[in-house]
């Protein structure tokens, strides 16, 4: 195990003192203990030991299909079985012994960079942890706050838009101050095949996740993770913290809460306190703290003030209060009432056609092909086609690929998930189904031949239309 942060920490230790930050590197580590993990939306108890102490977290990778919305369906990949991922709670000065266990029955290796480390990569290299395999690294939390941690195995923007992410709070020395409730909400977004709501098993989409146009933005993995019978609950004359965290991978979120205004909040998640804010935004890959106090019974909604967000793609969550109404703070119409309704509907965009199939030379569909390829496969297979051991098979040289053109043709139209076996190796992956046109699985096949040793067969667009 390595001590690089033992020894970080010992060389810190002076200036930390002269500047007078509430970093503890000198204190004493006394005593181990293993954290207890807590699913979303709810957060361990408070940290109440007056010293640092060893702990020891075990955190399971874990692949599933499950709900992203009612008729729809995801291939989620998650740290502890849901998005977002357990919520860590340790505290300043900590020694931390991780453990990412990944289940023998993923299809994926995965690691983890939590932010709230201090070493190369977040912990990401020290944690690569093919299916069946168990890594463990250790660090010492040498700043207090509230840190997002998420997958980093390649294609990152793929592991962390599947669900790969979620928040560690490290509690300062003195804790933080005392609340009435505490709740955990992660905003992500989600880049589906089909549009907002349409059904079944939705493949990821790859395209939509480089253009950044996301079908789904959501709070805790699911359209309604946060509503109805799972809303927050809390009553009148009660403090609400919430530990709110923006998973990404792409967008910034402009969290508020509809109705209430935020007492104090940790903008970024930092040590600055700011007080009386209305709408506070959330980077992809950050966090924030905000606290309020309840003095109106009623349903607050939750949302992402980038308003389509939350009456389109689903970013919508709910505090339903309970309790006396003061009619001097608010005269006691509902705010649901005015909102809910809106909520449902659901926005039909009609697919646009690509072009017609077109006569073009091999040449010309080399150079366009060799652009498909940047853009939608050298994330997996590697700009060089030699793709990655393990996880993602060759292209180059690929006896799988030369042996049969219609089959390779059939692999980009309809994705790939069966054992397959490529120049000797057993690859069990997930190829995702990419929606290209003809002429673009056409450009790209013809690229992917004539390139890398291969066997230099041409592809046209009609013969692509004949599969489809
Ligand atoms: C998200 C990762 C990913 C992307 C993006 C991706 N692939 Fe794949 N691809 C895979 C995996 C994983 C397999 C193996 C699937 C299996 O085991 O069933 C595969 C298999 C293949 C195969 C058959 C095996 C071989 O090596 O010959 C071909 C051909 C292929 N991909 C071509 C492409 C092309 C062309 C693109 C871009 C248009 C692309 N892939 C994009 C992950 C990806
Ligand atoms: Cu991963």
């Amino acid at each position: 195990m390595t001590k690089f942060s033992f020894a970080a920490a010992a060389a810190l230790g002076v200036v930390v003192v002269t500047l007078g930050c509430s970093n503890q590197t000198g204190q004493e580590v006394t005593g181990e203990e293993v954290a207890v993990l807590v699913a979303p939306p709810s957060v361990p108890p408070p940290i109440t030991r007056n010293h640092a102490t060893r702990v020891v977290v075990n955190l399971e990778t874990e692949e599933h299909v499950g709900r992203l919305a009612d008729g729809v369906q995801y291939t989620f990949w998650t740290f502890g079985g849901q998005v977002p991922g357990n919520f860590i709670r340790i505290r300043e000065g900590d020694e931390v012994e991780f453990h990412l266990n990944n289940r023998p029955d993923s299809r994926m290796p995965h690691n983890i960079d939590l932010h709230a480390v201090t070493g190369p990569g977040g912990g990401a290299v020290s944690s690569f942890t093919p299916p069946g395999r168990s890594s463990v690294f250790s660090f010492k939390a040498l700043n207090p706050g509230l840190y997002v941690y998420h997958c980093a195995t390649a294609p990152v923007g793929m592991h962390i838009a599947n669900g790969m992410y979620g928040l560690i709070l490290v509690e300062p020395v003195g804790g933080l101050s005392p609340v009435d409730r505490e709740y955990y909400v992660m905003q992500g977004e989600f880049y589906t095949r089909g549009a907002y709501g349409a059904g079944g098993l939705q493949p990821f989409s790859m395209e939509k996740a480089i253009a950044e146009n996301p079908d789904y933005v959501l709070f805790n993995g699911a359209v309604g993770a946060l509503t109805g019978d799972n809303s927050l609950q809390a009553n009148v004359g009660e403090t609400v913290r919430l530990f709110v965290g923006n998973g990404g991978p792409n967008l910034i979120s402009s969290f508020h809460v509809i109705g209430e205004i935020f007492d104090r909040v940790n903008h970024e998640a930092g040590t600055a306190v700011t007080e009386n804010v209305q709408t506070t935004l959330i980077p992809a890959g950050g966090a924030t703290i905000v606290e309020f106090s309840l003095e109106s019974p009623g349903t607050f909604l939750i949302v992402d003030h980038s308003i389509f967000r939350t009456f389109n793609k689903g970013a919508l969550g709910m505090l339903a209060v309970e309790g006396p109404a003061d009619s001097t703070i608010y005269s006691g119409r509902l705010l649901d009432e005015i909102y809910i309704p809106e909520g449902g509907a659901i926005q039909e965009i009609p697919q646009e056609q690509g072009p017609a199939p077109t006569a073009m030379t091999a040449q010309e569909r080399v150079e366009a092909g060799s652009r498909v390829y940047s853009q939608n496969c050298a994330a997996c297979h590697q700009p060089n086609g030699l793709g990655l051991a393990n996880a993602f098979p060759p292209l180059a040289e690929s006896d799988y690929l030369n042996a049969n053109k219609n089959r390779a043709i059939d692999v980009l139209l309809n994705g790939l998930s069966e054992e397959i076996v490529v120049n000797g190796e057993t690859y069990d992956g997930v190829m995702p189904l990419l929606r290209l046109s003809d002429d673009d699985i056409a450009n790209v096949l013809t690229y992917v031949y004539a390139t890398w040793g291969n066997s230099g067969a041409v592809v046209t667009a009609r013969e692509v239309a004949r599969r489809r």
